[in-house]
């Protein structure tokens, strides 16, 4: 039967360079390899692999082999010495000449490193060649789904879930194939529900759905990936019937105790829990006068003695707002409730902290939690499913995004990124890491648009190795998904390198945000949330926009270490791509480009438009040269996005003009 899903970057269509096809016949592994789910998966990847771009299928030979084997001999050579001197999780991978040794000290590190030359093979390199050693940076590298158990996925935008089908847990080739992807790129954690645990996602830790699941979790297993799961904080009332999940509660914790012994008596491996507390309608400790770190250090003594962990979200803010309160500030909340309990929280709870204050938008600063809890385990949260970035109908290339949270200077004990904090490299810790809200679902491509599948992957390249750039990333995708062609890997990464300044051109300025269209969240509405309880306001007059988040507003900035406090603080070293986050700013204020802040936002809108215009132009150039179905697919995204494009455009040009009086001063049509 066809298979009804594309095989994303491990597509491996025939392009075996021919030098490889004479040298990849065997596959020499260790001895100790045999029997090691890991070391057979890498095995069977390399079979497959190496089989599918043109070569034979390779002989496999497992005997006492060591990294001067390569010297002499001819093949791949897979070599696990306990010894060698490689970081835990990490490889090292050597051409030389006529093989091509791949060496670790796990049988996890050989399986990133058999991945590792699959790529470069893919990527139309020679055996020969690839030269590397990697260490994973960052410990966790894990997914988020927000799956829910009737098949549809909170801002999903490429079909339904995989995972669950009408309230049931699916487990077929498609979800075997999910996990070999997901493992290529280096993810080690998956959960697969929604933080929202609704409904059904209640039994999931119940003795019906438990044995599924530990079918799942030894399918992930075999491939390095734990199982982790989000659950109720109030699922002692849920599904146990108890009227109180007080978290000091003596039967609340008993029921949890004889809960969390149950679910891993059936999935011995599970990671542990992901838990959205106290936020946006879920129940958690605040509602018995507890606080988080109470709440989340219950559940972690009792996963503690399983080796199971507590995932506990910083998302946390009051959902209630009146607009007409100026000096409430919903970017102030994670840290107003957290840093307070810093040094509270149990050695196995995470804290999993979103890349900027407020949620996910196009452009937010970086939120001031990870420059403030120096003695609590965090993890660094985006979102891959282009939530507030296009539905993944326009294209929203991410990974500069990424990047810029991670190499942002915090200033915490002196000086740390945010990579520092999270990959632990700061404080020595080993939980910790990065979490995204994914982007897949049924549909064929995996992620609705076809080049949305570049975060994807995108993603777990970045946790692997922070110091890649997104250029690199981009091409590599390209080449592996799309081809080799030089003309098609330039449009293509010229466009997705564009994609997120462009976006930014059209929609929301200068990190301001929530322009969106309420609940959908795509499309424009300039006034949708302005009146609204949700603390997510532009407080545009006649005058000006922006929000004043100094120490004489709501004193955001105050939350920062020195300098950045200072540098926020202050208009004239305020990044100007934040300015109105910050700042309000008079229409009439120049910008450092000379322009007014009017002018600026009429022609960046008016530039979007173009722009998008370009890439469909540019586009057209290799429509020829790609797959039909992903030509088809681009093409009419592309289009959907130039629609869209346009209505904020208008609406947001329209919107300033109206309510300023000021005109474009080239003259362009607004309405
Ligand atoms: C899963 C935003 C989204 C919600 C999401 C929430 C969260 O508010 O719009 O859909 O809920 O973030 O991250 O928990």
């Amino acid at each position: 039967m066809e298979q009804k899903w594309t095989k994303l970057w491990l597509a491996y269509p025939e392009r075996m360079r021919q030098e490889n096809l004479e040298i990849v016949t065997k596959i020499h592994a260790s001895e100790s390899c045999q029997g090691d789910r890991l070391a057979v998966s890498a095995v069977r990847e390399l079979t497959a692999g190496i089989t599918a771009m043109g070569g034979k299928l390779p002989e496999v030979i497992y005997e006492t082999v060591c990294e001067q084997c390569g010297q002499t001999g001819e093949g791949i050579y897979l070599v696990l010495a306990e010894n060698a001197n490689i970081g835990a999780e990490g490889y090292r991978l050597n051409g030389t000449g006529r093989s091509a040794v791949i060496v670790a000290k796990d049988t996890r590190g050989l399986l990133y490193g058999a991945f590792a030359l699959l790529r470069h093979m893919s990527m139309g390199e020679t055996v020969c060649e690839p030269s590397e050693t990697v260490v994973p940076v960052m410990p966790l590298r894990m997914l988020n789904h927000w799956d829910n158990m009737d098949g549809s996925i909170e801002r999903g935008y490429s079909g339904q879930s995989f995972f669950f089908v009408q309230n049931e847990i699916v487990i077929n080739d498609r979800t075997g194939d999910y996990i070999r992807y997901m493992a290529s790129v280096g993810i080690n954690g998956i959960v697969i529900n929604n933080v929202n645990v609704r409904g059904r996602a209640n039994e999931l830790i119940t003795a019906e759905l438990l044995p599924k699941l530990q079918t799942l979790s030894c399918m992930m297993q075999d491939y390095g990936i734990r199982l982790f799961l989000s659950v109720n904080f109030a699922a002692p009332i849920r599904i146990g019937g108890l009227e109180s999940a007080d978290p000091l509660d003596p039967a609340a914790i008993g029921w949890w105790k004889s809960k969390i012994d149950e679910i891993y008596r059936f999935v011995p491996e599970l990671g542990g829990f992901l838990i959205k507390a106290d936020s946006e309608g879920n129940h958690g400790p605040y509602a018995y006068g507890r606080d988080h770190a109470q709440g989340a250090n219950m559940l972690a003594d009792l996963l503690r003695e399983h080796g199971g962990i507590v995932i506990w979200r910083c998302f946390v803010y009051n959902a209630g707002q009146d607009w007409r309160d100026k000096k409430t500030d919903r970017a102030k909340a994670a840290y107003e409730h957290f840093v307070k309990l810093d040094g509270q929280f149990r050695e196995n709870v995470i804290l999993q902290v979103k890349n900027g204050p407020m949620d996910f938008q196009i452009r937010e600063p970086i939120s001031p939690l990870f420059g403030a809890m120096k003695k609590t385990n965090l993890m660094l949260e985006v979102q891959v499913a282009q939530e507030y970035t296009g539905h993944q109908i326009d294209l929203c290339y991410l990974i500069p995004l990424y990047k810029e949270v991670l190499d942002f200077q915090t200033y915490a004990d002196g000086e740390a990124t945010v990579e520092e904090v999270v990959s632990g490299a700061k404080y020595g810790n080993r939980l910790c890491g990065m979490a995204a809200v994914t982007n897949t679902g049924d549909d064929e491509n995996w992620t609705g648009h076809d080049l949305a599948a570049a975060n994807t992957y995108g993603y777990g390249r970045l946790c692997m190795d922070p110091s890649l750039s997104a250029e690199t990333i981009a091409r590599e995708w390209i080449r592996q998904t799309i081809g080799h062609d030089a003309e098609v890997e330039r449009v293509i990464l010229d466009m997705l390198l564009r994609s997120r300044e462009i976006y930014e051109n059209y929609t929301c300025p200068l990190g301001i945000g929530w322009m969106v269209t309420p609940a959908t969240h795509y499309g424009p509405s300039v006034n949708g949330y302005e009146y609204d309880h949700w603390g997510t306001y532009h407080r545009a007059d006649h005058l000006g926009i922006g929000v004043d988040r100094t120490s004489a507003g709501t004193g955001y900035t105050m939350q920062y270490n020195e300098p950045n406090a200072s540098m926020y603080e202050h208009r004239e070293t305020c990044p100007e791509e934040l300015l109105l986050f910050f700042h309000r700013v008079l229409y009439t204020e120049k910008l450092k480009s000379g322009k007014t802040l009017i002018q600026h936002i009429y022609d960046t809108h008016f530039l979007g438009v173009e722009q998008v215009k370009e890439m469909i132009a540019a586009w057209k150039t290799i429509a020829d040269k790609v797959p039909e179905r992903m030509n088809e697919n681009v093409s009419e995204r592309l289009d959907r996005q130039l629609y869209i494009a346009r209505e904020w455009c208008d609406q947001v040009n329209s919107f300033f003009w109206r309510i300023s009086g000021i005109p474009d001063e080239q003259g362009r049509t607004l309405y």
